[in-house]
């Protein structure tokens, strides 16, 4: 009769197949557990005659034994069978994709080593509107009223607004920065800039600029040309000469460029200084005490200097651009080469 009971149970279990978790829980719960058919021929042992339980045991023991092979084989199985599903197609001894790494636009790492420079010799940064009143961007700089930058082939008007514009240049943000603060001034104003252009290799209607500006007791034009050789021997190299040009703008008096030695052949003379071995990458001058009086500023007691350049320019003359264009077009071939910048 137990004998019987034990080939059925034995039958069962060669019979039996898992081909999910789910049945394979159900055989563990049937064969394996505590509460299973071969916990129960255990169970049975207490009734069986002292003579018999011996060979009851050795039985009902084969039975777990086959039960645990088969729970085995079926796991592997179960697990197997899951996992060729799940990676269907996909070549795992293949070596791994490297995704592309970005890199820091040239001119924004321009300009973060622009500001950088300033920084260490205690400029701090301001930030001003693009959309301006004539007031900062013209008036209170000392602008003529009938001065050509004014125009409307230069300047882009919102809504034919004389009085309301895109900001030509920077300058309007210190302006803003010296109506509301007192001197001792030192801060530089990095920036994008409008101007009513064609588009080409030297020009766009959209740029970068930076502005500094220091306004104290006793700032000497002795002081602009330092600070300019600093920057020029940090941004450049230490080798780089620096000379300065008369020149004019409305907003400084006396106003002179900056022309520094051509990066290319180093002053010999090449097509990127035209023979004359000096490039020009910006404007300065000391503030025209005007300015400082449209500000605020007691132009007896106070003096200043203020300098100004184009970003695309000085990144053109760091890392040799030649096109304008390059900057906006955001051709990936041009922009990964500037990978690893900062
Ligand atoms: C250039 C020339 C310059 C300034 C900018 C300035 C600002 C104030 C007062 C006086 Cl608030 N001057 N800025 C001065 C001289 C030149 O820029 O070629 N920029 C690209």
């Amino acid at each position: 009769m137990q004998s019987e009971k034990i080939d059925q149970i034995k039958a069962e279990i060669a019979a039996a197949n898992a081909g999910n978790p789910d049945e394979l829980e159900a055989y563990r719960m049937r064969f394996i557990s505590k509460k299973s058919v071969v916990g129960a021929l255990f169970a049975e042992m207490r009734h069986i005659p002292n003579e018999q339980k011996k060979a009851y045991g050795q039985l009902v023991n084969e039975v777990k034994q086959l039960a645990e092979e088969k729970f085995q084989a079926l796991i592997q199985q179960v697990d197997s069978g899951g996992r060729e599903k799940e990676y269907q197609g996909v070549d795992l001894t293949l070596p791994p994709t490297t995704w592309p790494v970005g890199g820091i636009h040239p001119l924004t790492a321009t300009r973060q080593r622009i500001v950088e420079i300033f920084e260490r010799i205690g400029f701090n940064l301001s930030e001003g509107p693009e959309i301006e009143d004539d007031w900062h961007n013209f008036t209170a700089l000392n602008f003529p009223e009938n001065h050509p930058a004014r125009e409307m082939q230069d300047t882009f008007f919102i809504e034919k607004n004389p009085d309301i514009a895109l900001r030509t240049h920077t300058s309007s943000v210190q302006v803003r920065v010296m109506e509301n603060e007192q001197p001792p001034i030192r801060t530089l104003s990095p920036g994008r800039v409008f101007r009513n252009e064609a588009i080409s290799a030297r020009a766009h209607c959209i740029f970068h600029q930076v502005e500094g500006l220091y306004v104290d007791e006793n700032v000497s034009f002795a002081n602009l040309k330092q600070t300019l050789y600093h920057f020029a021997k940090e941004m450049f190299g230490k080798n780089t000469q620096v000379r300065f040009r008369p020149s004019f703008f409305p907003f400084t008096e006396p106003s002179a460029e900056i022309d520094i030695s051509c990066q290319l052949c180093g002053g010999k003379g090449c097509n990127i200084c035209k023979g004359t071995g000096w490039v020009e990458i910006g404007g300065s001058g000391m503030v025209d005490p005007n300015v400082l009086e449209n500000c605020g500023i007691d132009s007896e007691k106070y003096t200043g200097f203020a300098f100004g350049m184009g970003i695309e320019r000085i990144a053109m003359l760091k890392y040799q651009i030649n096109d304008l264009r390059l900057f906006t077009e955001n051709d990936i071939r041009f922009l990964q080469q500037f990978r690893g910048l900062l």
